[in-house]
């Protein structure tokens, strides 16, 4: 029976934790603490329910790391635990002989992947993956992991002098503050909420030494920058200049004090993300100095401003929209502050211009409703955000990127926004958790599928664990030839006038075999339901062509491209021919390159270079959804863990190899041993045959392969000393091994 179990910090409570402890312990049949479990493979009997109150003793007694086989569970603590995250622990994992053997946590996952990168057996790119639901602690983990490669990668340089190395490990985290004050924002399951995704690749050196980095985004909702849902908040940044403003800067960039923006909700909520400073140091060492800056949040108080900008219907359809009487200083200040010709800024957002003939040269002037007006408005906004988005990303990047002659191997860190169901779902949260249903699939098909398939070729003895795959939904999302996607596109292509029911009943009626279309019977919007593997989700209809197509009139361009902010004029050059996207014209039917299109194309390039790297997970869990420290809700969490297939992963990992070597890798580092061996150096008498390893049949290579593994390790500490040929024994680990042909 699952129950809510809420705990606080009193002395009364912790005895009531004790006694909790007690009563799952004896759940357990009596055996080790439950909350000293700290590997899930040791839970006896692996269920759903005992990995549940084993994750949940363990949280109660503030240990909010446990192994899970291949993967590791990250509890969110929802409080600070410094202690945990010491540079003086991180040096202590990294020292470790077997840091496996320590405490779980981040750590060990990141000194295994930095082991990983130099091991002569797998001397490959690593990443590791951290998932996991909105709010979850994905950004976090990964903020750690990066503090960590600062210190155990750092050059011994950065450690004496902390001078030259120094810079390039503090420039890396610097993105941090500064990519998140700009892609980061409050939303109902996150105050600290990633709106775009991150890969971030950290460059080493022969000599394991962090070099440099590279980042690369996906996806930034711009669309927050114009539309707030209810009780969310715009992007960290705004809110940091509107308060961390001095009163000269207030003055300069028009935010007087008490000014009310219509884009700027819920400014009132203090959040420890609004903070300026933080943000304005780490440019600084990025290397974007305080001119720089002070354009940027220039450009940005602009756009707010822009946002204040009211029209009122036209009761002539042939005369433009007038502006509502208070709009008309907006205009004014955001002219001003965007350095744009005031008169042409109106104009650009009441007028629409068409282009007809054939060489396009008859131009037609159309005003606006005020709901296009109104569209403009929000297009230019979003414009002007996303290029400044990318903008940075690129100014970051160049301030960390080595020279690609500086490094050879580098290790991924994948934080990618969490699954999300809002009360109102459009095309962010359809790319958001499409993304997710992805990197399942690819924790799917790398370690519950691929590794049992291998196992049956090679002939050893498995009895096959099933598990959740989620390629039905991928099927329904993007499959061929008809998915959500194709159609979504499709509607794009034809650019014919559809409305959002219409969507719903294309959708519903070609895809109505998949079960992962839910039953979508209650809404009375235009809408379709998705069963995730994380759950179901609602996502209604209405504007999600548009925001598909993303069109971007090129009056806006245009009109930007006449700026005389220097920063403005370095975003839109005045001949971007690559920039500019001409509105689709009766004849101008080109395939439109869809946001689902482009997204889906980053998507098949990120999971390649997951593919050619080694793997490593983090699944975050979150505890609770209020963000309480010491609150363990277990129907959350069993949502979670189901979601995410951590049982089927603790059965493969409990059953499994740990240790999983390719047969080549194998073959080169210990061929001497074979040949050391008794049984197989002399010939005739050998159990094993004669062949070369790398002749022998696929189906062959575990079956014989282990036997002789176990007596090559039976005997490895004798070879080893006799011989004296190898380095550290403890780099082989005598636990099952694996060495298959991957
Ligand atoms: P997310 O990245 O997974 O959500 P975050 O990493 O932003 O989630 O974590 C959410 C919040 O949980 C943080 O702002 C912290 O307050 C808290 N938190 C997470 N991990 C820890 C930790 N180890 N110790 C202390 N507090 C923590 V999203 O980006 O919404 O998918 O898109
Ligand atoms: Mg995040």
């Amino acid at each position: 029976m699952l129950q809510q179990i809420n705990g606080h910090s009193s002395g009364s409570d912790a005895q009531g934790r004790d006694s909790l402890r007690e009563d799952l312990q004896e759940f357990l049949g009596g055996e080790a603490p439950l909350h000293q479990l700290d590997d899930l493979t040791r839970v006896n009997p692996v269920t759903l329910e005992t990995v549940l109150r084993c994750l949940q003793a363990r949280y109660m007694a503030d240990t909010f790391y446990t192994n899970a086989g291949c993967t590791l569970v990250a509890l969110n603590p929802f409080k600070p635990v410094p202690q945990l995250y010491s540079p003086e622990l991180m040096r202590e994992y990294h020292a470790a002989p077997q840091p496996q053997k320590l405490k779980p946590h981040i750590f060990t996952v990141g000194e295994q992947t930095y082991r990983n990168v130099k091991s002569l057996t797998e001397p490959v790119n690593q990443s590791i993956v951290v998932s996991g639901e909105s709010g979850a602690g994905k950004t976090w983990t990964s903020r750690c992991l990066m503090k960590f490669y600062a210190v155990v990668a750092a050059s011994p340089t950065s450690w004496e002098s902390h001078k030259i190395a120094e810079r390039i490990e503090q420039r890396i985290l610097n993105s941090n503050p500064v990519m998140e004050a700009f892609g980061n924002a409050c939303t109902l399951r996150n105050n600290n909420s990633s709106r775009f995704g991150k890969f971030i690749q950290l460059q080493l050196n022969r000599d394991q030494q962090m070099t440099g980095a590279a980042v690369q985004t996906y996806l930034l909702e711009k669309t927050r920058v114009a539309y707030q849902a209810s009780n969310e908040r715009n992007f960290h940044i705004f809110y940091q200049i509107y308060k961390g403003a001095s009163e000269d800067e207030r003055l300069q960039w028009h935010l007087p004090e008490g000014a009310t923006f219509s884009w700027l909700p819920n400014p009132e909520r203090t959040l420890e993300e609004d903070c300026f400073e933080v943000t304005r140091e780490a440019m600084l060492h990025l290397g974007i100095d305080t001119p720089t800056q002070n354009n940027i949040f220039k450009v940005l108080a602009g756009l707010l401003h822009l946002g204040n900008i009211r029209f009122a219907d036209s009761e002539d359809e042939a005369q433009p929209c007038q502006l509502m009487d208070d709009a008309k200083c907006s205009v004014r200040t955001s002219a001003l502050l965007l350095r744009l010709p005031e008169d042409i800024l109106l104009e650009t957002l009441r007028i629409r211009t068409i282009r007809a003939g054939r060489q396009r040269q008859q131009v037609f002037r159309k005003p606006c409703s005020r709901a296009e007006c109104d569209t403009r408005r929000d297009c230019l906004a979003k414009l002007v955000y996303a290029w400044l988005f990318d903008w940075l990303v690129s100014v970051i990047n160049s301030s960390i990127c080595a020279d690609p002659t500086s490094w050879t191997t580098f290790i991924g860190l994948l934080d990618v926004y969490g699954f999300e169901s809002f009360p109102e779902n459009s095309l962010e949260q359809l790319c958001i958790n499409y993304t997710n249903e992805k990197l399942q699939q690819h924790f799917v098909a790398h370690y519950l599928r691929a590794q049992q398939e291998e196992y049956a070729v090679e002939g050893l003895e498995w009895s096959f664990v099933n598990y959740q795959d989620n390629q039905t939904c991928l099927d329904l999302l993007e499959g061929s030839p008809i998915s959500i996607c194709s159609l979504i596109n499709e509607e794009c292509r034809l650019n014919r006038p559809s409305s959002a029911a219409q969507l719903q009943t294309r959708i519903e009626g070609a895809l109505a075999g998949n079960p992962c279309l839910g039953h979508n019977k209650l809404s009375r919007e235009p809408s379709f339901i998705v069963v995730h593997y994380a759950g179901p989700v609602r996502y209604h209809t209405e504007g999600l062509v548009e925001k598909n197509k993303d069109p971007i009139p090129p009056e806006l361009t245009r009109l930007l491209q006449q700026s005389q902010d220097p920063l403005l004029t370095v975003l839109f050059p005045t001949n971007p021919e690559e920039k500019t996207q001409e509105e689709p014209s009766g004849q101008n039917r080109a395939p439109v390159l869809t946001v689902v299109s482009k997204f889906k194309a980053s998507l098949e390039q990120l999971l390649q270079v997951l593919h050619s790297t080694t793997p490593h997970y983090i699944r975050c869990i979150k505890p609770n959804s209020q963000g309480q420290a010491q609150t363990f809700f277990q129907e959350e969490v069993l949502s979670q863990l189901e979601a995410c297939g951590l049982v089927e992963t603790i059965h493969i990992s409990a059953a499994g190899f740990p240790i999983r070597v390719s047969h080549q890798n194998f073959v080169e580092r210990y061929e001497l041993l074979r040949r050391l061996h008794p049984c197989t150096s002399s010939g005739s008498h050998s159990p094993y045959p004669a062949k070369r390893h790398s002749e022998w049949p696929p189906h062959a290579r575990g079956a014989i392969l282990q036997p002789l593994l176990q007596d090559i390790l039976h005997t490895l500490p004798a070879l080893t000393q006799a011989a004296g040929m190898l380095g550290d024994p403890a780099e082989v680990t005598p636990a099952p091994v694996y060495c298959g042909k991957t």
